[in-house]
């Protein structure tokens, strides 16, 4: 382990010396090279580190490179104490969407030997291209192609995005802010915590004008990766509901869990989903039979986390409750599923928390569940658009 982050923060300060001291190009690929191999990246030229972004190094330009040992250890003594986060490219490689509404997927390894930390996110995407892009943690990807087509909303023969569950660690959308984390806090990722790979999801959206052009796209997301813990540790806790919409209906779609673990949450930002039925997503928490509003959302506009502005926290025998208030104008019944003809109803809410994270991710109820059998107190507004800010 010490060995490990000797060798981590070795690399990352000699990147860093760059500027400082001229390493020859060879030195450098050399270099990344072996950064590709410390975090088990797979190396090409569309997923690789980037230059250090906090690496603040104020070694003598006198540093020693005669040769790699003298190099190793002089930076070494000299960097401890700085900054080792870095840049991480997750980028499509180069894809050439078809048609509107096309998903392409593409997946990077993360390190097994020990987990590192997102600490930012930073998303590069050509306008007009990219409507949307959402970063997943999975055990498996969907696919071990350098991509794939991986849409919900798209054909029949798309592969999945995960070989599992997903997991939603960031969304970006066209026309929306993008995220900021809060100081401190980091996503956990590689090592024991089932994220092995990180899969990046890019939705297409109207490219025929880009198609005459011959054009390929490297929309992305460059991560800060470090492999110092944070202080708070973030992740994303889902709320949904399975069910079925009859034609000519409007059907409220709830879900609610008890909350049973000694950290107490800080709900930093939510993002709600579905397709085309849902009208509103609201998400509560409910303490001493008193509803606290986490967010609330059309559910047609951009899907990105939104920050949510007030403190509050999750504890102990507080109740997490979500619905999705949808309608139907169609003669048939909508049935919950994964293409763009079913439904779906999420609500996501991303928190920190001191310490470890404790084990919880999903809060899931079929259609019999409603609030109104569970639940005095049901806030008047749960079903009502919010003013777009
Ligand atoms: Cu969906």
């Amino acid at each position: 382990m010490a060995k490990a982050s000797f060798f981590l923060f070795l690399i990352v300060s000699i990147i860093g010396l760059q500027q400082v001291i001229s390493l020859t190009q060879s030195q450098v690929n050399y270099l990344k090279q072996r950064l590709n191999d410390r975090f088990n990246l797979p190396v090409s030229d569309y997923s690789q580190f980037s230059e250090f972004s906090e690496t603040k190094n104020e070694i003598d330009s006198g540093a020693s490179i005669q040769n790699e040992y003298d190099e190793e250890r002089t930076i070494n003594e000299k960097s401890e104490e700085h900054s080792h986060t870095i840049d991480v490219d997750i980028r499509m490689p180069d894809v050439k969407p078809t048609y509107e509404n096309e998903y392409f997927c593409h997946a990077i390894e993360m390190p097994m030997e020990r987990s590192v930390f997102i600490v930012g996110y930073k998303p590069h995407a050509e306008m007009g291209t990219a409507h949307h892009m959402l970063l997943y943690g999975c055990s498996e990807p969907g696919s071990q192609n350098k991509s794939w087509n991986c849409g919900e909303m798209a054909t029949t023969n798309d592969e999945s995005v995960c070989g599992d569950g997903p997991r939603i660690l960031y969304a970006w959308a066209m026309d929306a802010p993008s995220l900021e984390l809060p100081k401190d806090v980091g996503f956990e990722v590689g090592g024991d915590t089932g994220i092995n790979y990180l899969v990046l999801q890019v939705h297409y959206g109207d490219i025929s004008e880009k198609i005459k052009e011959h054009f390929t796209d490297d929309s992305g997301i460059t991560l800060q990766i470090t492999d110092q813990p944070r202080k708070l540790s973030a992740a994303v806790y889902l709320l949904g509901s399975g069910g079925y919409i009859p034609g000519h209906s409007e059907v409220y779609m709830e879900s609610a869990c008890s909350y049973d673990h000694s950290q107490v949450l800080h709900p930093f930002a939510y993002r709600v989903h579905t397709h085309k039925l849902g009208r509103v997503v609201s998400g509560y928490r409910i303490r001493n039979q008193q509803w606290e509003e986490i967010g609330r959302r059309d559910p047609q506009k951009p899907e990105m986390f939104y920050p949510i502005t007030k403190n509050m926290t999750v504890e102990r025998g507080d109740i997490l409750a979500a619905r999705c208030t949808m309608v139907n104008d169609m003669d048939k019944t909508v049935y919950t599923g994964a293409t763009s003809d079913d439904e779906m109803c999420n609500f996501y809410m991303m928190y920190y928390t001191e310490g470890t994270l404790p084990n919880i991710d999903t809060c899931f109820r079929a259609n019999q569940f409603k609030w109104r059998h569970y639940f005095d107190n049901i806030p008047a507004d749960a079903s009502v658009v919010p003013d777009e800010k």
